[in-house]
C-alpha cells in the first residue's frame, strides 16, 4: 500500500475555520483517530498527513489543516502554516460548521482555491445541530454543498461517493504543465517562425499549453528562437522552456543546464499518454531484430506530413539504428486493433492530437494488458535525435 511515493499521490485537505470540525472527519475518514479534537478553538496547530489507498481511485494523502480566521499572534502562524498547504493540494475540502457558519470566511477561501486553480466541495458538517430553516438558508447560499454529520456514518459515506466521483473526473482532465510549475511560475515557448510554420497562426498544441498556463497562474513567454536568449536573460527566473522538436538542439545550447528544458511532443506523449510506459516502449528497441513485428498506428488518413513520418522517416530511422530488416504494419485512422495486439513487439503511435487522453489511455491499457510495448512518434523522434534524455529530465525530477 506505501509504494506510491507521496509526490505522486493525490493530495487532498481539509480547510476550514476554526472548530468545524476538519480533524473529527480527517479521522472519520481515515478510520483512525490521528488529529486531536476538542472543542477549544485551534486544537490543530500543524498539518496531519495520512497516506492512504482511497479505492476505487488509488492513493492519495489527506491533510488536515489548523482553523482559518484564529486569532492571536500564534493563530496567525498558525494560519501561515495552513496556507502553505494550499501549494500542495490538488482537490479541497472546505468545512463549514452549519450550526455557525461564516460565509464571509469560506468566500475568502473560495478565491484563493480559484487562484491557485484548486477544485474544491463544501461540506456542511454538524447537521446534527441544525434545523431544516438553517438548512435550506444554507443550501441557497451554497447549493453544491454536502450535509454531513461525524455522527452519521451514512453522511461519511455519502461524501465519500461524491468525492470518489469528482476525483476521476478531475483525472480524466490533467492539466498539460498545471501540475508541474508553481503558481505565479515562468515558461518561456519558443515557436520558430520558418517556412513551415503556418501562416498566421500558431498550432493548436501550443494554444491548448498557453490556455493551461493561464488557468494555472504560470506566466508564459512566447518567443522566436532567434530571441530566446534575450528572453532568458531579462526574466530573473525561469522554471522551464518548451521548444519544437525541430529547434530543440539549437535551443539546447542556448538553455543552460540549470535550466529545464523539453519539447512540445514531450508534453504531449505525458498529457494525452503515459511517459513511463512509453520510455518502456523506447527500451524495447534495443531488444528489436528481423523477426519483430512493429505497428505503426496513426489516428488520421489525411495529414500527409505525417504520413511522411510514420511511414517512412520512423521506419528507415529504426532500421538505420537497428541494422535490422525490421517489419512494419500499419494502421491509419480510428482502427486501432482491440485484440491480437500481442502479436506486436513494439506499437509506436502517433502524437494522438485528435484523441482525448482517456482515448489514448485505453489503447495504453489494451497494450499493458496483452504485454505489448507502446511508444509514440515524438518519443521515437527525440530518441533517435539524441535529445530525450535532455527532455525528459524535468518529468523524472517532479516523479511524474
Ligand atoms: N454535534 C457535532 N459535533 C461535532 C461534529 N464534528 C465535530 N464536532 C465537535 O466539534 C468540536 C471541534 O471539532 P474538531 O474536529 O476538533 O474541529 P477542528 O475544525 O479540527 O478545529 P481546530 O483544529 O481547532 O481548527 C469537537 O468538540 C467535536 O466533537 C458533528 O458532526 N456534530
Ligand atoms: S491524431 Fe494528430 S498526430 Fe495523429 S495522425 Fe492525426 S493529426 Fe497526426
Ligand atoms: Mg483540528
Amino acid at each position: 500500500m506505501n509504494t506510491t511515493p507521496n509526490a505522486n499521490r493525490l493530495h487532498i485537505s481539509i480547510f476550514g475555520k476554526t472548530n468545524a470540525g476538519k480533524s473529527s472527519l480527517f479521522n472519520t475518514i481515515i478510520g483512525q483517530d490521528l488529529s486531536i479534537v476538542s472543542s477549544v478553538k485551534g486544537t490543530t496547530t500543524d498539518p496531519v498527513s495520512k497516506a492512504m489507498e482511497f479505492l476505487p481511485f488509488g492513493p492519495v494523502v489527506w491533510l488536515d489543516t489548523a482553523g482559518l480566521k484564529d486569532t492571536g499572534e500564534l493563530g496567525k502562524l498558525r494560519m501561515e502554516k495552513t496556507l502553505q498547504i494550499v501549494n500542495r493540494t490538488d482537490f479541497a475540502l472546505y468545512i463549514i460548521d452549519s450550526s455557525n457558519p461564516d460565509l464571509d470566511e469560506y468566500k475568502k477561501m473560495a478565491l484563493t482555491f480559484k487562484k491557485h486553480n484548486i477544485p474544491h466541495m463544501v461540506v456542511c458538517n454538524k447537521k446534527d445541530l441544525i434545523n431544516d430553516t438553517q438548512r435550506e438558508s444554507l443550501i441557497k447560499s451554497i447549493p453544491n454543498s454536502v450535509f454531513v454529520s461525524v455522527k452519521d456514518s451514512n453522511s461519511i459515506l455519502m461524501l465519500k461517493d461524491l468525492l470518489l466521483e469528482k476525483l476521476q473526473k478531475q483525472e480524466e482532465e490533467k492539466p498539460i504543465l498545471g501540475d508541474l510549475i508553481p503558481y505565479g511560475g515562468n515558461v518561456i515557448l519558443v515557436v520558430p517562425i520558418d517556412s513551415e510554420a503556418p501562416k498566421g497562426r500558431i498550432i493548436l498544441p501550443q494554444v491548448q499549453v498557453i490556455r493551461d498556463c493561464l488557468d494555472h497562474g504560470i506566466k508564459t513567454y512566447v518567443v522566436r528562437d532567434t530571441e530566446l536568449e534575450d528572453a532568458l536573460h531579462e526574466l530573473s527566473k525561469v522554471d522551464l522552456v518548451i521548444t519544437d522538436s525541430q529547434a530543440f538542439k539549437e535551443v539546447s545550447k542556448i538553455v543552460p543546464v540549470s535550466i529545464p528544458l523539453t519539447s512540445f511532443s514531450i508534453l504531449f506523449a505525458r498529457y494525452k499518454g503515459d511517459l513511463n510506459v512509453f520510455l518502456d516502449g523506447i527500451s524495447a528497441i534495443e531488444h528489436l531484430d528481423e523477426h519483430s513485428k512493429i505497428l505503426i498506428s496513426e489516428s488520421c488518413t489525411h495529414n500527409h506530413s505525417h504520413e511522411d513520418i510514420g511511414r517512412v522517416k520512423i521506419p528507415r530511422m529504426l532500421r538505420n539504428h537497428t541494422g535490422k530488416d525490421l517489419k512494419f504494419d500499419f494502421k491509419m485512422g480510428h482502427d486501432f486493433p482491440s485484440e491480437d495486439l500481442s502479436k506486436y513487439d513494439l506499437i509506436i503511435h502517433c502524437g494522438s492530437c485528435m484523441l482525448t487522453p482517456k482515448t489514448m489511455k485505453t489503447r495504453i491499457s489494451l497494450c499493458e494488458e496483452s504485454g505489448t510495448n507502446i511508444t509514440n512518434y515524438g518519443m521515437v523522434l527525440a530518441y533517435s535525435t539524441g535529445i530525450l534524455p535532455r527532455s525528459i529530465e524535468i518529468f523524472l525530477k517532479e516523479g511524474l
